[in-house]
């Protein structure tokens, strides 16, 4: 009865958006029981935020990194209750020279492996092109997901869930709510240090790293920015089309991303009180920015680009434009007049050096 009322808001909401009323009722109200669901049913709830033990150890900068262009600077993070039970995670960032500081950052969620954003590498590609970063004028960091908490189903035991045990009453963090959690806390550092614009960071991931930067996104207010790519199922993908992967089996094949309570989901996405799109909103105003790719049939690339049209609603009750198109665009012109972006690129599923360039051109347009 509850949720068949909320959805009914929802849906007013995304017909009705425009006057200062509706805004003040998705500030009172709504947005905490869209949160809710989100919390409560899908990602889980972290067990805290800001942990009482947080520390930061640096290794000595690099100042002639890419060839002069920028500082790399790795810092050692962490975080508990006390130091004597604590966890840590590593995050890599190189500080462009040429740039005013403080310098708006671009924060990688890397869920391919440490070697993928590891400074010595000798294999460095599009996935995550500090290079191409450093030389727009951003702050080119990231981290490994696995270091917060590894990707197996290991019944939330492992990673920041073995710092910060919990009863798990189905409403506990999921692993992917346990990665962005992990960003938040390299944001922490940011905001310590002179060289980082802690009020421009951009979050950035793909695929499942998508799905945890849209969570990491609603859950903490500051991140600016939020870029999901091709992040399909529980990620900026309408789950009530069912297109792709459904709520069933992602459940199935990946039991640990998301909670408990999520599994009582399946197979019954038309119930379910409020859609991605939904999630997105949770953003506004802030901006957000949704990636996807023709080939990637998997995520729903049309879905993708549904949830962030029908998020531009709640934008509007901000004030803010959307994504200023109720068309998806063709490939290769994305839209990036509003405060919500997308494009779709050619080919299959991935993370390449032309979406980075579009999300920097996006950041571009707002922050330069
Ligand atoms: C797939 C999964 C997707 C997506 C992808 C990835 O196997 O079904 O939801 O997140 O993995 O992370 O690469």
């Amino acid at each position: 009865m509850r949720f068949a009322f909320l959805f009914l808001c929802s849906v007013a909401l995304a017909e009705k958006p425009s006057s200062s009323q509706d805004l003040g009722a998705w500030n009172k109200q709504v947005r905490s029981e869209v949160y809710q669901f989100f919390e409560n049913q899908v990602y889980g709830k972290a067990p805290l935020e800001k942990p009482a033990f947080l520390a930061a150890a640096e290794a000595e900068p690099d100042s002639s990194a890419m060839n002069g262009l920028a500082t790399k600077r790795v810092v050692t993070i962490r975080y508990g209750h006390s130091p004597k039970n604590s966890g840590q995670l590593k995050a890599i960032f190189y500080i462009p020279h040429k740039v005013a500081k403080p310098a708006p950052a671009f924060l990688f969620i890397c869920n391919r492996g440490w070697e993928h954003i590891e400074p010595t590498r000798t294999n460095w590609s599009g996935y995550w092109p500090a290079d191409q970063i450093v030389k727009r004028g951003y702050v080119a960091a990231a981290f490994f997901n696995g270091d917060v908490d590894p990707d197996e189903a290991d019944a939330f035991k492992k990673g920041a869930h073995a710092v910060f045990p919990t009863e798990n009453d189905g409403s506990s963090w999921g692993t992917i709510a346990a990665w962005g959690w992990g960003a938040s806390r390299i944001l922490d550092y940011f905001e310590t240090i002179p060289e980082v614009d802690g009020k421009k960071v951009a979050l950035v991931g793909h695929s499942r790293g998508g799905k945890a930067a849209l969570w990491a996104g609603a859950r903490d207010q500051r991140f600016a920015l939020t870029i999901s790519n091709e992040s399909g199922c529980t990620g900026a993908a309408l789950s009530k089309r069912k297109r792709g992967e459904t709520v069933q089996r992602i459940n199935t094949v990946f039991p640990h991303w998301f909670c408990d309570n999520y599994k009582k989901w399946n197979a019954r996405e038309d119930e379910m009180p409020f859609d991605q799109d939904q999630l997105l909103a949770l953003i506004a105003p802030r901006l957000v920015y949704v990636a996807s790719a023709e080939k990637d049939k998997w995520a729903d690339p049309e879905g993708e680009f549904l949830a962030a049209q029908q998020a531009g609603a709640v934008y509007k009750l901000f004030g803010k434009k959307g994504l200023g198109s109720e068309k998806m665009p063709e490939v290769g012109k994305p839209l990036h007049t509003g405060s919500v972006g997308y494009h779709i690129r050619e080919g299959k599923h991935n993370l390449r050096s032309d979406d980075w360039g579009w999300f920097m051109d996006f950041a571009d347009r707002n922050w330069k």
